[in-house]
């Protein structure tokens, strides 16, 4: 980067997430998109699931809702996780472009333990990836809000190898290994460092970035009766290997970050035809018209597609 290209304002932010591992930016989202984007999220759950969300439990449990990757089917949490001013923060923060990759929505407060990012979602070289967790609501002292360590980021990274979790352990014998190897060790790293924790009471719209290495997690909920609407956001940098450190396998860069839709797949007919449908639901077909072995879709489906009995793709959230 030259010198001169930075404002004073993100010249602070890079000072204070170099030195606590974090920085806050209140009201970086407006509240109208955050509303805008929980209803989203609410009403495809309610409308038609596409990530089996489990019925809402009688009694509190702070996994609940805690839906992987939201974003793949609603558009409003896509939209934050690409939010321009999201990305173009964790752009500067990483010194490479970003990736979008992943989201996780929550209802109510996680209550997970202490961890950092790194034995999740790991890079080579060690730090090319950083978080949101962006407020959906204000957050209440008693709903669990989310608990981070400033400076914890400095520690050294603590991966599987380090936490005597072996190859394969963790597909093998599941999260056990995990909670009694590694979170026992953060545990015990928390407590000989002597690390104070924070908490991040934010208002709507106001949104936490932490480093990869920090440790944070959701604080214990005083009052299950009181949600605590968030979405967590996770960016890889570009020109770096992102893979799963628990879980050694390579992270899926090239799609995880992307809008799927609520789609549903029915017979093309001449009366309900559309390009753009056909195209989607037969790549094959997609693929020829690009490279123009084809013109269209519309010509495949004339001379094979009707007899072939091949489908359109409709996306049901963007349909008329
Ligand atoms: O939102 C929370 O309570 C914790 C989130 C978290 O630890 C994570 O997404 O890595």
């Amino acid at each position: 980067m030259q010198a001169g290209e930075l404002t004073r304002e993100e010249a602070d932010i890079c000072r204070k997430f170099a030195q606590d591992g974090y920085v806050v930016i209140p009201g970086l989202i407006d509240p109208e998109t955050a509303d805008a984007a929980w209803l989203d999220y609410v009403t495809i759950w309610q409308e038609s699931n596409p990530f089996n969300l489990p019925a809402q439990p009688d009694k509190f449990d702070p996994t609940w809702g805690r839906t992987g990757n939201v974003h793949k089917w609603v558009m409003g949490m896509h939209g934050l996780l690409h939010h321009p001013k999201i990305v173009n923060l964790i752009d500067l923060l990483l010194g490479k472009p970003c990736i979008p990759y992943q989201t996780i929505p929550s209802f109510y407060g996680s209550e997970q333990p202490a961890h950092s990012d790194a034995i999740h979602m790991t890079t080579f070289p060690l730090g090319f990836l950083a978080a949101a967790w962006i407020a959906l609501e204000d957050i209440h002292p008693d709903s669990g809000p989310l608990v981070f360590y400033p400076g914890s980021h400095k520690l050294p990274y603590l991966l599987s190898e380090a936490a005597g979790i072996g190859i394969g352990d963790h597909k093998r014998l599941g999260r056990r290994v995990y909670i009694e190897k590694y979170e026992k060790m953060v545990q015990d790293l928390i407590r000989t460092k002597e690390l104070k924790p924070s908490f991040f009471t934010a208002n709507k719209g106001d949104v936490l970035i932490w480093h990869h290495n920090l440790l944070h997690g959701g604080s214990p909920v005083n009052n299950p009766e009181i949600t605590r609407k968030s979405l967590v956001c996770h960016y890889f940098a570009e020109g770096v290997l992102c893979y799963h450190d628990l879980d050694n396998a390579l992270a899926d860069i090239a799609n995880n970050g992307d809008y799927i839709g609520i789609v549903k797949e029915e017979l093309a007919t001449e009366e309900n035809f559309d390009e753009q449908a056909y195209l989607l639901a037969n790549r094959d077909v997609a693929e020829a018209v690009k490279n123009g072995i084809i013109p269209s879709g519309y010509s495949h489906f004339q001379s094979f597609g009707k007899s072939e009995g091949r489908k359109l793709r409709v996306d049901l959230k963007t349909q008329n």
